[in-house]
């Protein structure tokens, strides 16, 4: 196992749209475990292989259980139990090592085959360090895959799930979650971060 380098924005790699894995052999049983690797090390929740300059479709996830103590919204409506939209409370959180690994999801030539609602989430993302922007995105999502023996399956998710599903699938069609952003903000943001990526390179 080895740890990889995360490529941050404004790299233009992560712009590429990439390729659909047509059988699952050692080199992606090989970059999985790496990409886990560098996922944990970097302490993120998901990661694609763009964001490690592989151009295959690729993505890991992590995401912590939300909790599930009110599923009773404000607007009366009363979720299922175990697709609860409620909010991920901040406090009272369980470790960061209690956390890890337990949700571990690895998914090759993933699609979003049905989704449905709505959601806003402070999204961040590991080729975009340091930014942190709210989001709307559908609020459920269903999402077929390979899983890493190559056979097909399909997992359905709502909350931070399914935030995290369309987060990293739009990394595989060269998307960051900044794109979903209003002009004037994501345009702040893309030249503050390109500020950033210069004075490093001077400084370098
Ligand atoms: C994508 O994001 C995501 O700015 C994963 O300084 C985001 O792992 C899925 C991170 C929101 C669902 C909701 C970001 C770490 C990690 C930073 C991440 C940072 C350190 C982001
Ligand atoms: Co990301």
């Amino acid at each position: 196992m080895s740890k990889l380098n995360i490529l941050t924005y404004p790299d233009p790699f992560l712009k590429t749209k990439a390729r659909a894995v047509e059988s699952v052999g050692e080199a992606e049983q090989s970059l999985i475990e790496d990409m886990v690797e560098t996922m944990y090390g970097a302490r993120g929740i998901g990661l694609a292989a763009t964001q490690v300059g592989v151009d295959k479709r690729i993505i890991i996830l992590d995401v912590p259980e939300e909790t599930t103590e009110d599923l009773d919204t404000d607007d009366g409506e009363v979720f299922e139990e175990g697709k609860a939209r409620g909010r991920s409370i901040k406090e009272d959180r369980p470790s960061e090592e209690a956390k890890r690994g337990g949700n571990l999801l690895k998914l090759i030539n993933p699609e979003i085959i049905n989704s449905s609602g709505s959601i806003v989430y402070e999204e961040g993302c590991l080729s975009v360090p340091g930014v942190n922007a709210d989001v709307k995105r559908a609020g459920e999502v269903t999402v077929r895959a390979l899983n890493q023996d190559g056979e097909q399956f399909e997992i359905e998710a709502s909350g931070l799930l399914a935030v995290a599903f369309q987060h990293e699938i739009d990394h595989l069609d060269g998307i960051l979650f900044i794109e979903h952003l209003g002009r004037i903000k994501r345009n702040l943001i893309k030249r503050r971060l390109r500020k950033i990526a210069a004075e490093e390179l001077e400084s370098a």
